[in-house]
């Protein structure tokens, strides 16, 4: 069995991080490794919510998995909450060379910062993306994390561009999410060239999608995949997720609990 260790938050309401990690990384038949960074009673997309930074619990866990010498096959890195973190996370990559590591720079969507991110914050986690042999911005990250200015639409050559700069700053695969192109939206990726995987727009906004991407993506990876179909599986699995949910509310998360038909019951 597969071992993945998700660096990520707990969020008790709103379906995303780990809450999304852990079943659908484990129903690919992985074993998930949480550590958590931080726990909040609601995402940071709800208008309040309380937070809790585990900075200290994710430095003394890191440290003694380090100990233990246990064999990693992947690590993934999602939202930390504290920049602080990123040092122990560098420890943790430095004690596993050979591990396949997996980072979202989750700090924004949309055209702007989530709630208590901003480019100081952006400064530190870009640290860990020369690490990673798979980064996942989406089309906002991207942009912040090139200095590139945020646009309404996105042209090939802005893509182009903006691939190139994160190429410098990553060697290894790029998958920039969340690029409109009239009623689609399209996901490039760099490997083995520039190309794009193309679906119909869904017209509503839910949090915790990117986190179900990078959960399918990740899992397929380990399954040693090539990536266009790690993207295929990725989107198929956003949008099958979303189509089951059935509450009013998207600030709720996608209701991937429908998805989870299993022999436990
Ligand atoms: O899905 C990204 C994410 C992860 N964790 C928390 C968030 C968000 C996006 O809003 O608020 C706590």
């Amino acid at each position: 069995m597969k071992k993945v260790i998700c660096i990520n938050d707990l969020s008790s309401i709103g379906r995303a991080s780990l809450m999304l990690n852990i079943p659908i990384i484990s129903s690919y038949g992985h074993q998930v490794i949480p550590i958590v960074t931080s726990l909040l009673s609601r995402h940071s997309g709800f208008k309040t919510f309380y937070k809790k930074d585990e900075s200290d619990f994710l430095s003394h866990a890191i440290d003694d998995i380090i100990a233990q010498h246990d064999a990693i096959d992947a690590i993934l890195v999602g939202y930390l909450g504290n920049a602080c973190q990123v040092e122990a996370i560098l420890r943790l990559f430095d004690a596993y060379p050979d591990t396949f590591k997996f980072v979202d720079p989750v700090c924004a969507d949309n055209g702007k910062f989530y709630s208590g991110m901003d480019h100081d914050y952006l400064s530190q986690i870009k640290r860990l993306l020369p690490y990673a042999d798979l980064i996942k911005p989406n089309i906002t990250e991207s942009c912040l994390l090139c200095n590139y200015p945020l646009k309404d639409s996105y042209t090939l050559p802005d893509i182009q561009q903006l691939m190139n700069q994160l190429s410098t700053i990553c060697h290894g695969q790029i998958v920039i999410t969340g690029v409109a192109d009239n009623d689609n939206l399209r996901t490039y990726y760099n490997s083995p060239s520039l190309n794009y995987i193309e679906n119909k727009q869904i017209n509503a906004y839910y949090p915790g999608t990117g986190d179900i991407f990078d959960s399918v993506l990740v899992a397929n990876k380990l399954n040693d995949l090539p990536l266009n179909q790690c993207i295929q599986k990725a989107i198929d699995g956003v949008i099958n997720a979303i189509k089951v949910t059935t509450d009013d509310n998207p600030m709720q998360g996608c209701e991937i609990e429908r998805l989870m038909n299993n022999t436990l019951k």
